[in-house]
């Protein structure tokens, strides 16, 4: 007769013989696999495809998705090994399963620490995102009395561009390097959103409603204006040529436009 009582295995016996079934071990060591992968391609690889920073605000947006690549990494990497795992031990041939597998139960613990996690991710983006645009808010503050005012009118489905203080009106977007820019934007018709790429600045153009936005272009070059919202049959279309120029070239264009009668397409 046996006197001694089976005790129940402790939490750290339970994950010791969790941790050492061959798929937990392959599902983990493929998850780290991934999840270098994922590092590699946020840190080096997808920063060859960004476009070209033109701005202080645009090496900070390509920085939050940098860091938001690699920390969302580990993520994906486990999402895209469980996936990997399973099919790797899929039921193969014609032969019906003749039993149900395990059933799938809810773990406390796992929903804990999962919640927390995706929790603390969204915390650390708004909080990223404040003090981002708090930084842009306080520069561009500090600008304000020396920018450069562009009014901005999106319409179906060209962008015009008009400089108050200088009298002139434009289809192409010069703008002087190292000098801050105010852009006051506004639509004539439908919701466009203005997406001087380069220059890491994107927002809405709506009717009747001026949205202000600032940005100093500190590269000279070309840069792309896009529309970034869905306005229409030639959305796709609805893109026009920048130039950051030298203050000197930047003169010479406005007295072209002037000679012009004001308006320089
Ligand atoms: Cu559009």
């Amino acid at each position: 007769m046996d006197d001694h009582e089976e005790l129940a295995p402790t939490p750290g016996q339970r994950a010791g013989k969790f941790l050492k079934q061959k798929d937990i071990i392959q599902t983990i060591a493929l998850g780290l696999f991934f999840t270098a992968v994922f590092v590699v391609l946020g840190l080096w690889f997808y920063p060859k495809w960004m476009p070209e920073a033109m701005s202080k605000e645009m090496v900070g947006d390509e920085g939050i998705l940098k860091w938001f690549t690699v920390i969302s990494a580990p993520i994906a990497g486990i999402v895209l090994a469980i996936s990997a795992e399973s099919f790797m031990n899929r039921r193969k041939g014609n032969e019906p399963a003749t039993e149900d597998g395990a059933g799938i139960k809810t773990h406390g613990p796992v929903v804990l620490i999962w919640s927390a996690v995706s929790g603390l991710f969204c915390v650390l983006a708004i909080v990223w995102g404040i003090v981002e645009m708090n930084t842009w808010t306080s520069d561009a503050l500090t600008n304000a009395p020396h920018a450069l005012v562009v009014d901005v009118t999106g319409s179906q489905w060209a962008w015009s561009f008009e400089y108050p203080s200088l009298g002139v009106t434009s289809h192409d977007l010069y703008l002087p390097v190292g000098v801050p820019v105010q852009f006051n934007v506004v639509s004539a018709d439908v919701n466009h959103s203005f997406w001087p790429v380069q220059l890491g600045v994107k927002v809405d153009a709506n009717r009747l409603e001026t949205t202000v936005v600032r940005t100093t272009p500190d590269k000279l070059g070309h840069f792309d204006v896009k529309c970034a919202e869905l306005c229409g049959l030639y959305h796709a279309y609805m893109e026009t040529n920048g130039e950051v120029v030298t203050q000197a070239n930047f003169n010479n264009w406005i007295a072209t436009a002037k000679a012009n009668g004001g308006t320089e397409s």
